[in-house]
């Protein structure tokens, strides 16, 4: 069975759990327009994350998901308010949802976690996952080791559950090519930052219709959790004491709330404007529909 046809939405596109930026009414509007919205419920408390699972419901007739960062304080209630709250579909980031997938499956959700590797690929499609997330290190945000060319294929190769490519994808062309290396959809997300409906700053989006093809870099590999974003004065800073022995503690205090800064204040120096390499692809900032229906015509017109 298709994707899109098992999760009842109009094209086998997922929105990436964007922490910060990615709100019940964000996921609503990109349900709306065709793909699976999702809520990004990685900067949220358990209680902001109800509050947006409602306000989502509220929008839309159409199903959604909730993403759980699983470095979040919050992690493990949210995991229980998404059964409560009788969510479609939930994906996972940042960590191995392996001691939630059981109550999930018993509760009739969807289960998606994002890997970065083969090993947890393996280890949760034998737990009974729906599909895996392969997520290569072309992403903003939070990334693995493996491009989305490597990763994909050997995700394909060593589970038999359905997989959606993610990092890089940003064209019909990009998504053609994913569903060659054996993906049955994709999961975008730097795209839609540049739409008229995602709720960060103007200034946020305009650097990513400003920025080219070698405009993100990433920090934080020394701290141990390396993180793709437009290159600016903090990614510079940043760089220059992880060079100069900065404990992880010290890099954490410097990066916390910077992405806020980003999505809220739209300070594009100081901020932290996660984005993935296909920044250099995007040219305007345009409704989510047309975005949509771009990438699926484009990707139509190649098979
Ligand atoms: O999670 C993401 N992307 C994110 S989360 C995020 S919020 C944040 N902000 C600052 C610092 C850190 C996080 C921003 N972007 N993508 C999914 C993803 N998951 N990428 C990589 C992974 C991953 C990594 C390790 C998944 C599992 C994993 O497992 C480790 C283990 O326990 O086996």
């Amino acid at each position: 069975m298709k994707i899109n046809e098992l999760l009842k939405i109009e094209f086998p596109i997922f929105q990436g759990g964007m922490a910060n930026i990615a709100t019940g009414e964000f996921a609503a509007a990109v349900s709306n327009a065709g793909a699976l919205g999702i809520i990004g419920a990685g900067g949220m408390n358990a209680q902001t994350l109800r509050a947006q699972i409602r306000i989502c419901k509220s929008l839309t007739e159409k199903p959604f998901g909730v993403n759980i960062m699983l470095m979040n304080p919050d992690a493990e209630k949210m995991a229980e308010i998404v059964i409560e709250e009788q969510v479609s579909v939930v994906t996972t980031g940042a960590g191995n949802p392996g001691k939630y997938v059981e109550a999930w499956k018993a509760a009739g959700i969807h289960v998606f976690p994002v890997v970065s590797s083969v090993a947890l690929a393996k280890r949760l499609a034998a737990l009974g996952v729906d599909g895996i997330i392969a997520e290569g290190c072309e992403s903003g945000g939070h990334i693995g080791e493996l491009t989305t060319m490597a990763l994909v294929p050997q995700v394909c190769d060593a589970v038999d559950v359905p997989v959606i490519a993610a990092g890089g994808i940003a064209s019909g062309r990009q998504m053609a090519a994913a569903f060659v290396l054996g993906a049955c959809g994709v999961q975008i997300g730097t795209c839609l930052l540049a739409s008229l409906e995602c709720p960060i700053h103007q200034n946020y989006k305009e650097a990513i219709v400003k920025a080219g093809d070698n405009a993100t870099i990433v920090t934080g590999r020394s701290a141990g959790a390396p993180v793709r974003s437009l290159k600016n004065p903090m990614t510079r800073e940043y760089l220059k004491r992880e060079q100069q022995g900065a404990d992880k503690m010290e890099l954490e205090k410097f990066t916390l709330g910077s992405l806020r800064k980003a999505v809220v204040g739209g300070d594009v120096k100081y901020g932290s404007l996660m984005a993935g390499q296909v920044s250099g692809m995007v040219r305007e900032i345009r409704p989510l529909r047309q975005i949509l229906t771009e990438m699926v015509n484009e990707y139509e017109n190649i098979r």
